[in-house]
């Protein structure tokens, strides 16, 4: 059968999505035909100059992603996507959605009512179920892993069977929502490598420290045993348990088997391994991968818990390609840290980890969120000051967003749909107030948060006037940012 995956996404946010391009492998080995609708290169009217975009601090390269999409030409999101099913003609369109994008999903929908079967999956049908099914424009949706489901939806289609039976699946029988049961975890070692081919060649394009490598991510595990308040993992894990064990991971071989095919077939020597904490897996395991690694030649970026670092450990990922790690530290404020967001780290481990990793010369980042319940301007300073104290080399921040079913949504109580019955876009986050500012404070925070990091601190009353949303703040921000860069 013809299947079109639609793969919601901003403009120019690159990199392969490791669900859509597992599934798109798994389906091709069953001999079906995949084409995808993806939002990534879609140049539309609005879009096509990101002139709004607010600065960042970046080391150029000699050309950037921009410069690979000047030839291309403007149209609506609606025109390419009823271009695509015209000329494609798909038996079933699956999509794969994270919160933030199911509005723009359903409102492209809406306006090309495609005449074909929908399926929705992926981390959103699978901790909103109801809500996502309830929608006309939703026929079915896949619930936790979606390899197994589809192999037997497109069976069960092609076949004019019945398909109530199907696990992990969900649709409606005379109005009437039903959710089936879930299947088993798959075999991760018995699935084919992520099908990158199905992807615009431009995802590929990694710019690294001044450098263009050619890479995407990849994932050797899925889910994570940590307990965060705010995470996706804490809803995942609850629904998912009856399939096995939530952390789990293929064998160190079948990653090394799988780097080497997509070293051969596309070039890629730079990796973003997208699992949840690469030292959570034991030495021996990473001893495993060394071995295979190590002759590859490869680089890697990968996520790390500041609490997990060990020097052995370190050692080991450093010599198997680890140039860039990115270290979720959240807030700067302990108590909150531990109370709100349940992540049980002291300021000194994050630093040592930070020092560990520079020690091996290893690019840091963080990650923060600011707006958190009950957190006050002098909060997100700490934050701020232990991003200054560690020297990374870059931050990356984030208004909390109360995702549906974690901990933080439960616990303060937060609805994410508008009076209309919309979810509120993830750029609204500030709205949801959970923290002791108002929300237009926490989004000059947000767009300055960098530069409080970045420039000495005799610049903060300059910067403090770089966090007003008119057109002055604008300004100043765009020629701050360029002074960063210098700077
Ligand atoms: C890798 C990753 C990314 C990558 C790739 C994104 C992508 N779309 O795959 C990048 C860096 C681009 C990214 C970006 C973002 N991410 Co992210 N990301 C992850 C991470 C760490 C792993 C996801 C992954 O690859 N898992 C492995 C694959 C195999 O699993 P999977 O994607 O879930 O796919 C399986 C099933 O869900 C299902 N499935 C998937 N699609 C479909 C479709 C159909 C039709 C069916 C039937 C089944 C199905 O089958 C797949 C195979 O079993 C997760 C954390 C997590 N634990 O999930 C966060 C996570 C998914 N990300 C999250 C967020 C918030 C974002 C961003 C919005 C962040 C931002 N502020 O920009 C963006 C959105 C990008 C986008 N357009 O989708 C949240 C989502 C929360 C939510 N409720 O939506 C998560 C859960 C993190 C968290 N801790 O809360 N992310």
């Amino acid at each position: 059968m013809k299947v079109l995956f639609v793969y919601p996404n901003d403009y120019l946010s690159n990199g392969i999505p490791p669900g859509i391009s597992i599934l798109s492998s798994v389906l091709k080995q069953n001999d079906h035909i995949v084409d995808l609708f993806d939002f990534t290169f879609i140049k539309t009217e609005e879009l096509k100059s990101k002139t709004d975009k607010e600065p960042t601090n970046y080391l150029p390269t000699e050309y950037t992603l921009e410069d690979l999409v000047t030839a291309d030409s403007i149209i609506s999101l609606e025109k390419a996507f009823k271009q695509k099913i015209e000329l494609f003609r798909p038996d079933l369109i699956a999509v794969s959605v994270m919160t933030g994008y199911f509005e723009k999903v359903i409102d492209l929908f809406r306006k090309v009512r495609p005449k074909c079967i929908t399926i929705f999956g992926g981390v959103h049908p699978t901790i909103s179920p109801y809500e996502t099914l309830k929608n006309d424009l939703v026929d079915f949706i896949g619930i936790g892993e979606g390899e197994g489901l589809l192999i037997d939806l497109l069976d069960a289609l092609e076949k004019g069977d019945d398909y109530s039976h199907i696990k992990n699946l969900g649709y409606k029988k005379n109005g009437v929502i039903k959710i089936n049961e879930l299947r088993p975890f798959v075999n991760m070692d018995e699935l084919p490598p992520p099908d990158w081919s199905l992807f615009d060649e431009r995802h590929l394009f990694r710019p690294f420290m001044g450098k263009i490598y050619k890479g995407s991510f990849y994932v050797m595990s899925r889910g994570c045993p940590g307990t965060c308040t705010y995470c996706v993992n804490y809803a995942l894990r609850q629904k998912l348990k009856i399939c096995g064990r939530y952390f789990r991971y293929q064998s160190p071989e079948t990653t090394i088997n799988q780097l080497k095919e997509m070293k051969e077939k596309f070039g890629a020597t730079w990796f973003k391994f997208a699992d949840d904490s690469l030292m959570l897996f034991k030495v021996d395991y990473l001893k495993e991968l060394a071995k295979g690694l190590i002759p590859l030649n490869i680089n890697f970026g990968c996520s790390i818990r500041p609490e997990t670092v060990t020097e052995q450990k370190l050692k080991l990922l450093k010599e198997m390609g680890m140039v860039a790690a990115s270290l979720g530290i959240e807030s700067g404020n302990a108590r909150l840290r531990r109370d709100v967001l349940r992540r049980n780290m002291t300021d000194n481990q994050i630093i040592k980890a930070i020092e560990s990793l520079k020690n091996y010369n290893i690019r840091t980042s963080t990650f923060n969120m600011i707006g958190l319940p009950g957190e006050t301007r002098e909060n997100v300073f700490e934050t701020i000051k232990l991003n200054k104290m560690l020297g990374i080399t870059a931050t990356n921040v984030y208004i909390i967003y109360p995702y549906p079913n974690t901990q933080i949504n439960k616990e303060y109580n937060v609805n994410i749909y508008d009076k209309y019955g919309h979810i509120i876009p993830v750029s609204h986050a500030s709205s949801f107030a959970l923290s002791k500012m108002n929300p237009s404070e926490v989004e000059g925070l947000l767009k300055t948060f960098e530069l409080y990091v970045k420039l000495p601190k005799k610049m903060w009353s300059i910067i403090e006037i770089a966090e007003k949303s008119d057109k002055t703040g604008k300004e100043l921000r765009n020629v701050l940012y360029l002074y960063a860069n210098d700077y």
